[in-house]
């Protein structure tokens, strides 16, 4: 899954936790493919070279951004030995309130989740007002959202409580 636009987003490798150990899922929404699937590539690169076998890397789509609550729990909930579960989606701001229903949605509900499970729930959800935000930061200037959703479910597998 080599992809130029996953390697853009700076963070010291040196200090990411090892993944050998670790089962973790990735949910990615269909809404706004061309996106989620550029983070989508990004998170699982970032895995797998950090250690986590592809074995253990689960990777399941949903159909939008704010379905990404249910099945995170539904995740937890079925696969007991999961340690993280990445949220990989993009709402984009139209002309209606949808943009906030569903940003509001899904943020209180992933917390929800994570802490109902006292499991990492990674929130890696763009919120934009348009496309070329999205795109930078999907392997854009701003680089890539799923790497750094990646590293966060590292980081916080390895959380020292
Ligand atoms: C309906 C909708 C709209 C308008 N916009 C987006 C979006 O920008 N990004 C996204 O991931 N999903 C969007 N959806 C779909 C909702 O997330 C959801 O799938 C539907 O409301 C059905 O529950």
């Amino acid at each position: 899954m080599e992809n130029k636009k996953t390697n853009l987003s700076g963070y010291d490798a040196s200090v990411i936790p090892d993944g050998a150990d670790y089962r973790i899922a990735i949910v990615a929404a269909e809404w706004n493919g061309e996106i989620t699937n550029a983070m989508l590539e990004g998170a699982y690169e970032t895995l797998t070279k950090h250690g986590v076998k592809e074995e253990n890397v689960m990777v399941r789509r949903v159909p939008g951004t704010f379905e990404l609550t249910t099945a995170a729990d539904m995740l937890l909930a079925k696969h007991s030995d999961l340690d993280a579960v990445i949220c990989i989606g993009c709402v984009i701001q139209g002309e209606t309130r949808h943009f906030d229903f569903i940003c509001e949605a899904v943020a209180n509900g992933l917390t929800a989740v994570g802490v109902k499970y006292g499991k990492p729930v990674v929130f890696s959800v763009l919120t934009t007002n348009n496309m070329a935000q999205a795109q930078e930061r999907a392997g854009g200037k701003h680089g890539n959202k799923g790497v750094e959703g990646a590293v966060t479910a590292l980081k916080m597998c390895a959380f020292d409580c």
